[in-house]
């Protein structure tokens, strides 16, 4: 009888897999986890390590059509040799030498700058070109062209966020090469700047967590001075918090900037830690100015201006800040709360420091 049933039953699987059947009891624990098991897992790229391999790549690389971009992105050990920060999220850093321009393309992933370091390089995006300064956000929301200028000799470089993984895992990628290397820039630079440049809404408190957009922000720069301003007044308004945080909204409708992908800053308070909490969602962060460290998920890492870190979803984190820094992060928050299953939990005592992270350092 027993020997019956074992012979049934291996039969039965042997058939069902046959036939490209998969039954559920046998992997039901590894889909529906009780929270996230995200593959990325928390790292971090130190500017030390990326800068001169940066600039070793202007040397040695030039910008053309097919490669299209001069770009190393944040490859996460956690998926796989996969060239993604985390398993929504591209991050890379974006190096343009001086007098070159990056040829013109539309994708139907959007992408943020944040610019790094350097000067005299502009994007244009649609026929606006929007002239990028260290600290400034520049949206090339999905399906715009685009393509990047120098003016000037030196090199620049600015950290890239795009949603391409999501986008891919939507089967939606589309791309097309722009007939010409650049677009014609039309009438005045830096119009939506003129336009929605100095609109009230365009800052939101900490989070957006009302407005939805499909559409993306009409205001295409952010300009650091403007940020530093925002965070400047709310902190003087919270004189005793750990941190403040400003998410940039798209002035229309107040929601993020892109319908995938939401953007702000954190300023961290010398001597001060915040409150660990995690979230539905994945998010990398790129240090601006000051020097600290985060725990996240108990294991510490050191940073300092120009280190970018990835969170993954539901990942622990605090920040503890030695000076007072400004931490520039991307989320995809925005597609989580248009599901409405986006979550965050603030958790209650600090955690452990249990082990550091030491960056790779190659053979630098
Ligand atoms: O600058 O257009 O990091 O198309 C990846 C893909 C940057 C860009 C990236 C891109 C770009
Ligand atoms: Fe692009």
């Amino acid at each position: 009888m027993t020997v019956n049933i074992d012979q049934a039953l291996e039969a039965f699987y042997r058939d069902v897999d046959a036939v490209g059947l998969a039954p559920l009891w046998t992997v039901t624990g590894e889909l529906l986890t009780p929270t996230p098991r995200p593959k990325a897992v928390p790292w971090l790229w130190s500017a030390r390590t990326y800068r001169p391999l940066a600039e070793r790549a202007i040397g040695l690389i030039p910008v053309e059509r097919g490669g299209e971009r001069r770009v190393l992105s944040l490859r996460n050990p956690g998926l796989g040799g996969r060239p993604y920060a985390a398993g929504t999220l591209w991050g890379a850093v974006q190096c343009l030498g001086g007098r070159e321009t990056a040829p013109a393309h539309r994708h139907t992933p959007g992408a943020i700058r944040f610019v790094l370091e350097g000067e005299g390089v502009f994007t244009t995006v649609n026929g606006d070109a929007c002239d990028m300064r260290p600290g400034d956000l520049v949206l090339t929301p999905a399906w715009a062209w685009h393509d990047h200028s120098s003016t000037t000799d030196g090199s620049m470089l600015w950290f890239d966020g795009l949603d391409l993984p999501m986008i891919e895992a939507l089967d939606g990628i589309f791309f097309e090469p722009y007939p010409a290397t650049s677009q014609p820039v039309g009438g005045e630079r830096n119009r939506s700047v003129a336009a929605y440049g100095a609109s009230s809404g365009r800052f939101a408190d900490e989070q957006v967590t009302g407005a939805l957009d499909p559409k993306p922000s009409p205001l295409l720069i952010y300009r650091w001075n403007d940020t530093a301003a925002e965070l400047d007044r709310r902190a003087a308004e919270r004189p005793d918090a750990a941190t403040v945080a400003v998410e940039f909204a798209n002035p229309r409708s107040g929601a993020s900037v892109l319908p995938t992908l939401a953007c702000g800053v954190r300023r961290l308070i010398a001597g001060r830690s915040t409150t660990p909490c995690r979230r539905s969602g994945n998010q990398i962060f790129v240090v601006h100015r000051g020097v600290g460290h985060s725990v996240i998920d108990e294991q510490r890492f050191d940073w300092e201006p120009g280190d970018m870190f990835v969170v993954p979803s539901w990942s622990a984190v605090e920040h503890h800040a030695a000076e007072n820094a400004d931490l520039f992060g991307i989320s995809d928050a925005p597609v989580l709360r248009a599901l409405g299953i986006y979550r965050e939990e603030t958790l209650a005592a600090a955690q452990a420091v249990t082990s550091t992270f030491v960056p790779q350092q190659g053979v630098l």
